[in-house]
């Protein structure tokens, strides 16, 4: 029985058990999660901390930055740059790809969104940080060149991520399933709460941003159209609908009961493939929806093998229970078919 234990603890047991895990990678997921630990603290300050509200400057993603946005990257970044651990990392905050220190450089690359949904953060709702853990082709030994983190999903050798909710939960995957550990803060532990994940095959609740339905293709808007008809329309389901517009929100309550989550291709922006960006929140997602038994696509191919190209890179995400999923995927199936 190994419900209660804290974070190392487990995956050192894991490791002792015969799972494929690098002592190094433990030591990684455990520092990642100790800077969770104090996102956690920051974000819990709410007003109390005085850095709500915008920072006045913009991502590269044109996005504008939140005060604790920047402040839980640098406490990321500045954190894990003297681990020993990384050789490079990824951040949706940070243009380009951030470097480490020879003598501090280790195996792996981490990319990450340091606070997913930070749009919620004045008006407290969940958010998180999400993380995605590639090998470093040259390990300690170089710098990563720009094509060393253009790994595909399946080239992950870990992800996770954090949600900040009632409860702070860390949902993680190395590839042999999906665990939950809450944190529990009179100890200061993540602890071991739900082992080997399993997300519903069907489900009847859906989220997505509605008000963008005039600007998704075809495929689409039919299958949402055929949702909202309800039991007498062609998928013979009553759907719910949730939309909390944070990800790690959505996916949390999708791996709990099953739901399906879609961000799909839009015509605002004709140049943006979509809104989530493929290597720190739609890769890790999906490594973690998949080994949960659910299915993750872009609506025309696995997210998992996309091709990856930038390391700001978007892509349309539907994602969750497979049987809900694999009907999107048809609907958009038979639109490549008409057309
Ligand atoms: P919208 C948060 O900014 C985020 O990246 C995801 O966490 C979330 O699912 C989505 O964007 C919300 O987007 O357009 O509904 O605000």
């Amino acid at each position: 029985m190994t419900t209660g234990m804290k974070l190392k603890q487990f995956l050192l047991h894991a490791k002792r058990t015969g799972v494929e895990l690098p002592f190094d990678l433990i030591e990684l997921i455990h520092e990642v999660s100790i800077t969770c630990k104090e996102i956690a603290a920051t974000v819990s300050r709410g007003e109390l901390s005085g850095v709500l509200g915008v920072a006045g400057s913009e991502n590269v993603q044109g996005e504008t930055q939140k005060e604790l946005d920047i402040i839980t990257n640098d406490i990321m970044v500045e954190h894990m740059k003297v681990s020993g651990l990384v050789a490079g990392m990824g951040s949706e905050e940070v243009d380009d790809p951030i470097s480490v220190p020879a003598q501090e450089r280790g195996e792996y690359i981490l990319l990450f969104d340091p606070l997913d949904g930070s749009s919620n953060i004045d008006v407290n709702i969940s958010v998180g940080t999400i993380f995605s853990v590639l090998k470093a082709p040259m390990g300690c030994r170089a710098e990563p060149s720009l094509n060393d983190y253009h790994q595909k999903g399946t080239q992950q050798r870990a992800a996770g991520f954090v949600v900040y909710g009632p409860s702070t939960v860390l949902v993680l995957t190395t590839g042999q399933g999906v665990n939950m550990f809450t944190l529990d803060n009179s100890i200061g532990e993540f602890v071991l709460t739900k082992e080997g994940v399993e997300i519903p095959e069907d489900t009847k609740e859906f989220a997505i941003n509605l008000s963008n339905k005039r600007f998704w293709e075809e495929p689409m808007q039919q299958y949402i159209e055929d949702c909202l008809q309800g039991e007498k329309g062609p998928l013979g389901k009553r759907y719910n609908m949730r939309w909390v517009a944070s990800m790690v929100a959505e996916v949390f309550r999708i791996l709990v009961r099953g739901g399906i989550f879609m961000y799909p291709y839009d015509n605002r922006d004709p140049s943006k493939a979509g809104k989530l960006r493929l290597m720190y929140e739609a890769n890790p997602m999906s490594f973690i929806i998949e080994q949960a038994g659910g299915m993750s696509s872009t609506g025309h191919e696995r997210i998992m093998d996309v091709e990856a190209k930038d390391l700001h890179q978007r892509v349309p995400v539907i994602l969750g229970s497979r049987n809900e999923v694999a009907k999107v995927v048809e609907y958009h199936l038979k639109d490549e078919d008409a057309a």
